[in-house]
């Protein structure tokens, strides 16, 4: 694969499934819409099968009938305008990030989504714009992690603050954020273990984390990324409920959106609620995440 391959088309080939399982139909579908109520129930039908969810689709729907209905124009191009304008209802943050350093980003989520690998990419983009970036190997619970954190920031060229596996996060935490100002680095990631047995731990640990964040440097996390995987639908909506509750969640990183064909499932999850889906995972490369576009993904969605 040519390593320089476009943005664009990682996104293309990312959605591949969804496109295959979905844009043809959906257009089909809209083609008909129109001529009777059954027409109508047959596009809902597709949507929710797409992963949707009902709260989105009801919302696509109403769009598009009304627009239709005034008679703007066909039903695939309001299809898409309409996406493209929910999409867009919870942007992300964009160009307001960096603006002080280190800029702390905790991540997390429940074991296996993608946080680690999110890092190792997220940290390799960062180095190729010209930022220093450190990461701190918060996960000394899984057996590996804190190796695995260690070959990521070799490829990334991104040197990992660590301790032993078995102690305490927050300690790795500490150390990191104080290692992070004294080499003057721009941005600091913090990979965290994602253990689905004991969640009230997992939460509570996170939450020390942020509280001694907050204490060694204000304003601390700047960013709490919730890493999500595209294959989990509603699932991935309640855990996002929990983490919200728990530690705040400033946006999303949903991943393995190449190994799904219910892409839908980006709408549904930002629509559902209401946070901002910053990058989207497309493979497992290190160029296989994106800032999120929500005019990118609705394009790859239906060409
Ligand atoms: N296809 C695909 N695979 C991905 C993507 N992101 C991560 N993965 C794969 O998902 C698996 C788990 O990734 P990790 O980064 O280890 O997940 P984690 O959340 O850190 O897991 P724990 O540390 O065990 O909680 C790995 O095999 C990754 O290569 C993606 O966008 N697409
Ligand atoms: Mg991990």
């Amino acid at each position: 694969m040519d390593q320089r391959e476009g943005f664009f088309a990682r996104l293309r080939r990312g959605l591949s499934r969804t496109r295959a399982a979905w844009a043809g139909r959906l257009e089909g579908a809209l083609a008909e819409a129109g001529s009777s109520e059954d027409d109508w129930d047959a596009l809902e039908e597709l949507l929710l099968g797409a992963d949707f969810g009902v709260h989105a689709t009801q919302r696509l729907l109403a769009s598009v009938r009304g627009s239709s209905r005034a008679g703007n124009g066909d039903g695939a191009v309001l299809l898409r305008r309409a996406l493209a304008d929910l999409l867009k209802e919870n942007p992300g943050m964009e160009g307001r990030r960096y603006s002080e350093s280190p800029w702390v980003i905790l991540v997390a989520g429940v074991n296996g989504v993608g946080k680690t690998t999110t890092i190792g990419k997220l940290a390799h983009r960062l180095e190729q714009s010209g930022k220093k970036v450190i990461l701190a190997a918060g996960d000394t619970f899984r057996a590996g992690a804190i190796e695995q954190l260690e070959i990521w920031g070799g490829r990334a060229g991104a040197e990992v603050i660590k301790h032993g596996p078995g102690q305490d996060p927050s300690g790795v935490v500490f150390d990191a954020v104080h290692a992070a100002q004294k080499r003057r680095a721009d941005v600091l990631l913090i990979d965290t273990a994602g253990r689905l047995h004991n969640k009230v731990n997992l939460v509570e640990e996170l939450k020390k984390m942020r509280r001694v964040l907050g204490k060694v440097q204000q304003r601390a996390p700047h960013e709490t990324l919730l890493v999500l995987d595209a294959n989990t639908g509603q699932n991935a909506v309640a855990q996002a409920r929990t983490f919200q509750e728990a530690v705040g969640v400033s946006g999303i990183v949903l991943t393995k959106l190449d190994g799904t064909a219910k892409g839908g499932v980006v709408l549904r999850i930002q629509q559902e609620l209401a946070i901002p889906i910053e990058y989207v995972g497309v493979g497992e490369g290190i160029d296989d995440l994106q800032e999120f576009d929500s005019d990118a993904f609705v394009q790859a969605f239906f060409e």
